[in-house]
């Protein structure tokens, strides 16, 4: 498995704002992460629910539908959206941790820089369900810098039918669009200047792929219309020295001070 990239896809990624790694899991540790997340979902993994964001997934698949975001179980379904704070579960961390996304951090970031995590989070689109995601950069106004990579890895297929993630290639070259804002959503105006359907590439993936974002890529994702669920594991990593305008920090997962698996609450 390669632990670095190459100067080309280094290249490629900075182009375009995204960059395909292929499959980065076997069949045992896809197993592995689909297990655990549907052990999570369902109230059977011993986890820190109570710390951990917790969303259900909208019956109707509008945004402003979906479930509130907050800490704690919402009960054992299958139906969540999203479910963030998972390095604080070992076997989310042990993935997270892999020498080649350290390798990609140190690139962005430099080698001696300590990183952390902002949000290692289960992004789901349950079968027949799902919620629309609106076009986007991942971007927050109260951290004191932002954010330049998410690592995506896909658990189920990912499929335009299912709901995978749409980017709008190079977008992330136009820099912050609402800078003043704490949405980074985009008005309708805006995507009808920025997206149009012949720009979107849609980033159809087997599970076990993963795919690098930078984070002022224009991205976005549809509901799931098909029988299977999209599930799929989102990190974002950042300089660990970045601050929330309340001073507050972040798991440091890289580096000096880096979280270990054992100090997480076991499987
Ligand atoms: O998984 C998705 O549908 C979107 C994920 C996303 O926006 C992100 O990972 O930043």
């Amino acid at each position: 498995m390669p632990s670095s990239l190459s100067d080309a896809q280094w290249a490629q990624f900075e182009e375009v704002g995204y960059l395909c790694l292929g499959k980065l899991l076997d069949e045992h540790e896809l197993d592995e992460l689909q297990e655990r997340i549907d052990q999570i979902m369902l109230g059977r993994a011993k986890v820190p629910y109570d710390r951990m964001l917790m969303q259900l997934d909208s019956a109707t698949g509008k945004y402003s539908d979906a479930g509130e975001q907050t800490r704690g179980f919402k009960g054992a379904t299958l139906e969540y959206r999203k479910i963030q704070d998972l390095e604080y579960d070992p076997v989310f961390l042990r993935f997270l941790q892999r020498p080649i996304f350290r390798d990609v951090c140190a690139r962005l970031l430099g080698a001696e820089a300590s990183v952390s995590v902002f949000r290692a989070m289960f992004m789901n689109k349950p079968a027949g369900r799902g919620t629309w995601l609106p076009w986007h950069q991942d971007r927050w106004n109260f951290l004191d810098r932002d954010p330049p990579i998410t690592v995506w890895t896909a658990l189920d297929p990912a499929t335009k039918e299912n709901g995978c993630v749409q980017v709008v290639p190079g977008s992330h070259r136009l820099g912050i669009i609402n800078p003043a804002h704490h949405s980074a959503f985009l008005t309708d105006e805006q995507t009808a200047q920025h997206v149009s359907a012949d720009k979107i590439v849609f980033l159809e993936l087997q599970p076990g792929e993963v795919v690098l974002l930078r984070n002022w890529l224009l991205h976005a994702s549809d509901v799931n219309r098909s029988t299977t669920s999209r599930r799929a594991f989102s990190v974002c990593y950042i300089d660990a020295a970045t601050r929330t305008n309340d001073g507050g920090s972040f798991l440091i997962v890289f580096g000096a001070g880096a979280l270990d698996r054992r100090e997480t609450n076991g499987q």
